[in-house]
């Protein structure tokens, strides 16, 4: 029988021995972070596997003053144990702010054993709500499918399916150090069937809204709404937080910003049915969308709507998604809005941050993308982190205050005007909902249903007066007192507990088809998990497809075909235009195209130079300040050519100037000897000559010039002498008499290692 330890709100976690564990686990071991995932170990034994954690689990530690590195926050979260963090926090140590709000990442490719390995990315970045899209037509289908196919548009969510990714996830948990909420979609024809999947599977998070059915899928109303109130108990039974589906609303309008007040109409009617059906108030999600995007002025329009939101439903969570409504493929336009939209999370609070790839507008769900996307609301979050304590909504001022108040006004007049009409289904089968005018304006075109009609219709029954379920969070009435009075508050004590207890009952069924299943497909590609070859990969294991970025100097639609051309001369297999955006009519386009690559790359064959040796800013900092260090400089001959050099040298360009080492430029077509005699004059710990002139092999003559003259004078091993410049390799200039040579690329962190490392290595070795 399951024991459960309440952690905290509605999250708690199974008690079990070490042994229970293992055996759940199949014997899988921690995580290693430099290892892949395997994913054929997390499919083995799926038939034990149980979840080791129900609920949902909101972020610790949040709200709390703290310092991160050299910074003080005041709306972050704990830290996680493993993270990777944003692009430039190598220069801020390496810090990982991890905001206040549960931050979501949509990961349904198709194939979910792919998906495992883009979750742990994803956990890594800072998601820790994974959210699964079905595939296309399951919320049509009247029961549970089983097996691994595959799926399009998003995952057949089965039980093998939740199984193989909770136990994942259980892992992945792990790594990062912080719950990780699994989640998917309860509407639908089979709801009730769902929710019960779902808390037998440890799903944590899920759609259930009626109206989404009703509206968009055209399931039959009754129906949705009797299968809604056996869903949510169950739901509420299992802590399962619930999102609902206005957001659905402006996503389907024609003009977003017009259904407002519908929005929070539809947002209080699946709110209440929840809280009537038992669901705590802090499980409710309401999925709030700004409706619309610039180039309007959004925030003048979205902002007055998540005022009004946040207090009408303030007892209530809030899911905050960025606007798709409006996404194209331009994913520098798409990231813009998710920042914007970011800053009304950040003004009005979201405790559930959704993120949507920036690439949704194009179709094209890869793993990049994802973490963009999280990053993006991790990156925003760290921006505004504090902007709450420096500024303040006027919400008692115009125009914040009449909008407030007119929007609030009109949701209820919404509300009356249904009740006027005779309910909820009367005003539904009346069109009243996502009509195109803007409330209380109606153009009549509305969704319309009919109470008779729609998926479903017609199979609801009432419950006969001896029917019974012994089952656990079951809605309505159970007649249970009629066969064991002692039951009435366990009805699954009547049959020694349901599956809700114990996992043993449940039924697994591994695979149905023999084709399409997850193990064929991963047979295909094993030569990419077990062997030197990799090949790229944007969405699944082996896909080989590549994004190339272009600009092509012709008008949008020759450029298009034209780009598809460059990507079928590249030798690109099944070549699509992905992006286009005009820079002028006539001038040229952006394009973007993907395709398939027609080989792949063996590791064992491939050469890796040796990584540069390059120590960090502050490292280079640290030992010039305890121990300084000059140089002269100058190029060197008859070379007039000193921006090389100077890029070298000036603090401007991340020269060694940055780093602390003082230099004295002697300037351009600097003799060799001056070069030497300026080192003695100065004490100086190096000579630096540059180089560009490369006839007759001017350059390295004249490096052995001098090394000779220094020599001569008697400082050859007091002083370090480099030269560099475009044509210089370090081998020849060696050969020449250097210390080392330095070629294109050159940066001055390359040049103060160096030079920091061979005074350390001369000193080590008695050298001067
Ligand atoms: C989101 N990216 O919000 P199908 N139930 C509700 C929904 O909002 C949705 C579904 C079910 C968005 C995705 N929402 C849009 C309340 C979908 C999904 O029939 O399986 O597509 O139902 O997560």
């Amino acid at each position: 029988m399951f024991e459960w330890k309440n952690i905290k709100d509605d999250y708690r976690v199974l008690k079990m021995t070490p042994e229970e564990d293992e055996k759940r686990m199949n014997g899988m071991k921690a995580l290693d972070p430099e290892e892949k995932i395997d994913v054929e170990e997390v499919l083995k034994g799926l038939e034990n596997y149980y979840p080791r954690s129900r609920g949902w689990h909101w972020r610790d530690g949040r709200d709390q003053v703290r310092e991160i590195g050299p910074f003080t926050y005041y709306e972050m979260s704990d830290p996680l144990k493993n993270s990777q963090p944003l692009p430039a926090a190598p220069s801020f140590g390496n810090i990982d702010p991890q905001p206040n709000a549960v931050i979501t990442t949509e990961i349904a490719s198709g194939r979910f054993e792919d998906d495992i390995r883009r979750m742990r990315m994803a956990a890594w970045h800072g998601a820790d709500h994974l959210m699964v899209i079905r595939t296309a037509g399951q919320s049509h289908m009247e029961g549970l499918i089983e097996g691994t196919p595959q799926g399009t548009g998003g995952n057949p969510i089965t039980r093998k399916h939740l199984r193989a990714q909770r136990k994942a996830l259980d892992l992945i948990e792990d790594e990062v150090g912080r719950p990780l909420n699994y989640h998917s979609y309860v509407s639908g024809v089979a709801g009730p069937e769902v929710a019960v999947l779902f808390t037998e599977e440890g799903i944590s998070g899920a759609h259930q809204d009626p109206q989404y059915n009703v509206l968009y899928r055209n399931v039959n109303m009754i129906r949705s709404f009797v299968d809604a109130a056996e869903a949510k108990s169950v739901m509420t039974y299992a802590g399962i937080a619930q999102i609902d589906g206005a957001h659905n609303a402006n996503a389907t309008a024609i003009e977003a910003w017009k259904v407002i007040p519908e929005l929070m109409v539809q947002h209080g009617l699946n709110s209440m049915f929840s809280v009537l059906v038992g669901m705590k108030k802090s499980n409710i999600c309401l999925s709030t969308v700004p409706p619309t995007a610039q180039p309007a002025p959004n925030l003048s329009i979205d902002l007055p709507y998540a005022v009004a939101l946040r207090e009408v439903f303030k007892e209530y969570k809030m899911r905050a998604q960025q606007n798709t409504k409006y996404m194209t493929s331009s994913t520098r336009e798409a990231t813009v809005t998710h920042i914007t939209d970011l800053l009304i999370s950040e003004l009005t609070s979201a405790d559930i941050q959704s993120t949507i790839t920036p690439d949704e507008g194009r179709n094209v769900p890869w793993h990049i993308y994802n973490m963009e996307a999280i990053d993006n609301a991790k990156q925003a979050f760290a921006a505004f982190d504090g902007l709450m304590r420096m500024v303040k909504l006027r919400r008692d001022e115009d125009p914040l205050k009449s909008k407030v108040r007119e929007l609030k006004e009109k949701a209820v007049l919404y509300l009356e005007e249904i009740l006027e009409v005779g309910g909820y289904f009367n005003a539904v089968e009346a069109g009243f909902f996502v009509d195109s005018a803007e409330y209380p304006a109606r153009n009549g075109d509305g969704i319309a249903r009919e109470i008779e009609g729609g998926v479903g219709v017609g199979t609801v029954y009432e419950r006969a007066d001896d029917y019974m379920a012994p089952v656990t969070a079951h809605f309505g009435n159970n007649n249970i007192a009629q066969y064991d009075e002692s039951a009435v508050d366990d009805p699954a004590k009547l049959i020694d507990g349901c599956t809700f207890e114990k996992p043993e009952k449940i039924v697994y069924i591994d695979e149905l088809d023999p084709e399409d299943n997850v193990h064929t497909r991963m047979k295909k590609l094993e030569k990419y998990r077990h062997s030197s070859l990799i090949i790229p990969e944007m969405e699944w294991c082996g896909d080989g497809i590549i994004q190339i970025t272009m600009f092509l100097p012709v008008e949008e639609r020759t450029a298009e075909f034209a780009g598809i051309e460059v990507g079928r001369k590249l030798g690109l297999k099944e070549v699509e235009c992905i992006g286009k955006e005009i820079m002028q009519l006539a001038e040229g386009t952006r394009v973007e195209i993907k395709g398939r690559v027609q080989f792949d790359i063996d590791l064992d064959e491939l050469v890796i130079p040796p990584k540069p040796d390059i120590m960090s800013k502050e490292e280079l900092r640290d030992i010039i300040k305890d121990d300084p260090m000059t140089v002269v400089a100058g190029t060197v001959g008859q070379d007039e050519h000193s921006v090389g050099l100077r890029e070298i040298l000036d603090i401007k360009h991340g020269g060694i100037e940055g780093f602390g080492i003082k230099f004295h430029y002697l300037g351009t077509s600097v003799p060799p000897e001056k070069l030497v005699d300026a080192a003695i004059e100065t004490k100086a710990d190096a000579i630096l000559a540059s180089t560009i002139i490369s006839h007759d092999d001017i350059h390295y003559k004249n490096m052995r010039k001098i090394d000779e003259i220094a020599r001569e004078k008697g400082i050859r091993d007091k002083v370090i002498i480099c030269s560099g410049g475009t044509q210089v390799s370090n081998e020849l200039a060696v050969q020449a008499g250097m210390d080392a040579g330095f070629g294109r690329g050159t940066h001055g962190n390359n040049v103060a290692t160096f030079l920091v490392k061979e005074r350390a290595r001369r000193r080590e070795n008695g050298e001067n």
